[in-house]
């Protein structure tokens, strides 16, 4: 949790593969083919459910198979980690860019945890001259919310806290919801921090607008031959301290949830505003023939 948020995890996971490729020591290819692969593993392990981390490190490593040489292997790795870094962030400006035109002066923004693009989003619309309130939700049990009202009052922006449990009834008075993405699955499904499904509800119960910030390296391409996105749980101490309740008790504490597609209105993306429907057409573009498996 030092490091956190889709984005930034992704970027962290390019830098550090980057960094295994600058360090490395030895000139047997296969034995350092063999390194790398140990070294990928340890990352993915690191955080299952955000699709980022696995595509940061899979394009800084891509076609490395091919190298003659470990001093090759090494050189492609160094650059492609650092133009994935460099892209992740354009895409967050662009995201920024597009994503303030959906906002109107007056709007009643509600956001959920603390997501770096959603957030970009609102700050870009507000930086423009627009009118805006923002709810943003604690975000129990880590209450990433302390964090989002922080990044938002810092700029000026009218923001307030709300507790997770009074989204249905604040959506009242909200326009639109901006949220971000851990991993976005083939058929527009979306998957972010716990809670997020229920704030989609509301928002469309409520008939709220309801976007997912995110760059197009949160499309999962496992996802199109079915796999599962594994939702990551975490420590019980996050929930309750030692002692406080029986130990008969157990506690469950996933971090992520889904939100299905048709609770989503649209997907503000580097490449413009998607639907749903749309993010396997753009997968099929930056995938190719990846997607087919035997
Ligand atoms: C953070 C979270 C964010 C997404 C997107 O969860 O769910 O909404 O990761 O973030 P955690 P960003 O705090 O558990 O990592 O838009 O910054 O990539």
């Amino acid at each position: 949790m030092k490091i956190r948020g889709a984005g930034k995890i992704a970027r962290e996971g390019a830098e550090a593969i980057g960094h295994f490729a600058r360090t490395y020591q030895g000139n047997d290819l296969q034995q350092f083919m063999e390194d790398l692969n140990d070294a990928m593993q340890e990352l993915l392990s690191s955080r299952p459910t955000a699709v980022s981390l696995w595509n940061g490190v899979h394009s800084s490593v891509a076609g490395v198979k091919d190298a003659d040489n470990v001093d090759d292997a090494r050189e492609l790795i160094i650059k492609q980690s650092q133009e994935f870094i460099k892209e992740s962030e354009e895409s967050i400006r662009r995201i920024a860019e597009i994503g303030a035109k959906r906002i109107e002066d007056g709007d009643v923004i509600m956001t959920h945890c603390n997501s770096s693009v959603a957030i970009g989003v609102i700050t870009e619309a507000y930086r423009q001259g627009k009118d805006i309130k923002v709810y943003a939700t604690e975000s129990r049990p880590w209450r990433q919310g302390i964090l989002t009202v922080n990044d938002l009052s810092k700029e000026g922006i009218d923001t307030t806290l709300i507790i997770d449990s009074a989204v249905r009834l604040v959506m009242k008075k909200v326009d639109k919801v901006f949220t971000g993405a851990d991993t976005v699955t083939s058929q527009g499904n979306l998957i972010n921090k716990i809670g997020t499904s229920q704030v989609a509800i509301c928002a469309n119960e409520a008939r709220a607008q309801f976007y997912v910030c995110t760059e197009t390296y949160k499309f999962s391409p496992m996802t199109v031959t079915g796999d599962l996105v594994k939702i990551e749980e975490r420590d019980i101490n996050e929930v309750v301290s030692e002692g406080e309740i029986p130990s008969n008790v157990k506690v469950f504490n996933p971090v992520f949830d889904v939100t299905p597609a048709k609770y989503i209105s649209g997907l503000i993306t580097e490449l413009g505003v998607i639907s749903p429907g749309a993010v396997y057409g753009i997968m099929e573009r930056k995938f190719g023939k990846e997607l087919m498996k035997e």
